[in-house]
């Protein structure tokens, strides 16, 4: 049993599959921190997750250039002769909300079924890709001029797992690529990647390579079946799927979802007169409503920063916008500070607002609430539901599309449609 190493596992987890590891991070922490403990981090394995030498600095990076120069790194050389950098980033599968896109398009995609917990968020600390890079003889001025032979930097995982980034974002100023090897202050688990991975932010988090071990300067992408293959995207018809030409996916697209909604007990307006069309007074008649408290994510790639959190209790009829909360709080609700340069974090979001009758549906069902077919109840009725929606926009103006329909794609990658709750209120 390869697996038979793994680590134990922090109950709360949402487990997707035991062998390999697959695992969302639980919706209420979402909610309640800014950066997800390292244990309740979604987790995604391909395969088991490897082993390493009794002393973790021993661990070794080989670096291989174009010209089939080999440099070789241990943990021990990058954290005492590199300067250490922190970086706060978000890491999102491009599965997540994969179910969604099969629900939501009535067709189902390929691959995990996740919901809206493959996402997490966290600090990371190492060396930069790109410091280490010119160390073992890369050009880095001609890489920034695009005049290098090289054009992708390729990682490989202990257990076989590898990706490539474009030399683009691995040698970018701004791009903050690291070679972790602590998250959240703490030495990675052994799940993300102890002791050394890489982290690409604002890319897929395919690309961010755990268990790193080899690094190779190319003029090709990752030969991996997960850069030539899976994580790429097609249109919504099944019958063309061109691997050769439908680029890898890199950066993200805006996303967002609720993962808190708290409804409170019905409320009585005040009812009171007003005018029609034609001048005269009428009496409006009492209206109910209900308190809704949402709470969720909003992210986007590339460092592209969220601008915008809309929020829809009328299943996308009428909008409102949510309030962003501030980036970083620690426990004590102190702010502190994020790393990077670009936006690489989620944001997340919270509205308060009062739902009226009027949003909700009678849920059809059996009911001791009807005699003859004529409610007795006085209204409020029971067994309402409402639907509940965000989406997000971010700095270029990206939103996300109404649907999935138009975007489900046969592997199931990058769903970011509204994402839409369906409330039940029984009170
Ligand atoms: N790296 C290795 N070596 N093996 C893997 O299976 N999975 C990738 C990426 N890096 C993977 C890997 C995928 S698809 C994702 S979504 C992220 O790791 C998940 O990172 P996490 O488990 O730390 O959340
Ligand atoms: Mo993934």
């Amino acid at each position: 049993d390869p697996f038979s190493e793994d680590p134990e596992r922090h109950p709360a987890l949402i487990t997707m599959t035991a062998k390999p590891r697959n695992a969302e991070t639980p919706t209420d922490a979402m909610t309640a921190d800014f950066l997800t403990p390292n244990d309740l981090f979604y987790v995604r394995n391909h395969m088991w997750v490897p082993t390493i030498p009794e002393d973790p600095g021993q661990h070794t990076l080989t670096v291989e250039l174009e010209d089939g120069t080999v440099k070789e790194y241990t943990l021990h050389d990058l954290k005492t002769r590199f300067p250490s950098h922190k970086v706060t980033a978000a890491l999102q599968c491009s599965g997540n909300r994969r179910k969604h896109m099969s629900e939501g398009s009535g067709r189902k995609a390929n691959g995990l079924p996740w919901n809206v917990g493959a996402i997490s968020n966290a600090s990371w600390e190492g060396v930069l890709l790109s410091d280490v890079l010119a160390d073992a003889g890369f050009d880095i001025p001609a890489g920034l001029a695009g005049t290098s032979e090289a054009k992708h930097v390729q990682f490989s995982g202990l257990e076989a797992y590898g990706a490539s980034i474009p030399i683009k974002k691995a040698i970018d100023p701004q791009g903050d690529v690291l070679l972790a090897y602590n998250m959240n202050g703490q030495a990675l688990p052994r799940d993300h990647g102890f002791p050394l991975r890489a982290v690409v932010p604002g890319h897929v988090a395919a690309r961010s390579v755990k268990w790193l071990s080899h690094i190779s300067l190319s003029d090709e992408e990752s030969p991996s079946q997960w850069q030539r293959r899976d994580y790429k995207c097609f249109g919504p018809n099944q019958t063309h799927v061109d691997w050769e030409t439908a680029p890898a996916i890199q950066e993200m697209p805006v996303q967002s979802a609720i993962t808190g909604c708290r409804l409170g007990e019905w409320t009585k307006l005040p009812s009171k007169s007003d005018k029609d069309a034609s001048g005269k007074t009428r009496k409006v008649k009492a209206k109910y409503a209900q308190q809704a408290t949402l709470s969720g994510y909003a992210y986007s790639g590339g460092g592209r920063a969220i601008v915008r959190v809309d929020v829809s209790l009328d299943g996308g009829k009428t909008w409102c916008q949510a309030k962003i909360l501030p980036d970083c709080t620690t426990k004590n609700g102190a702010p502190s500070s994020c790393f990077g340069h670009g936006s690489w974090a989620w944001k997340r979001w919270r509205y308060e607002g009062m739902v009226p009758l009027d949003a909700f549906e009678q849920v059809q069902q059996k009911t001791d609430d009807k005699k003859g077919g004529k409610s007795t109840r006085k209204p409020p009725p029971k067994h309402l539901s409402a639907t509940f929606v965000v989406k997000a926009t971010d700095e270029s103006y990206n939103t996300q599309p109404e649907s999935h329909s138009a975007t489900w794609n046969v592997r199931g990658n990058l769903a970011t449609a509204w994402h839409r709750l369906q409330v039940r209120s029984d009170n």
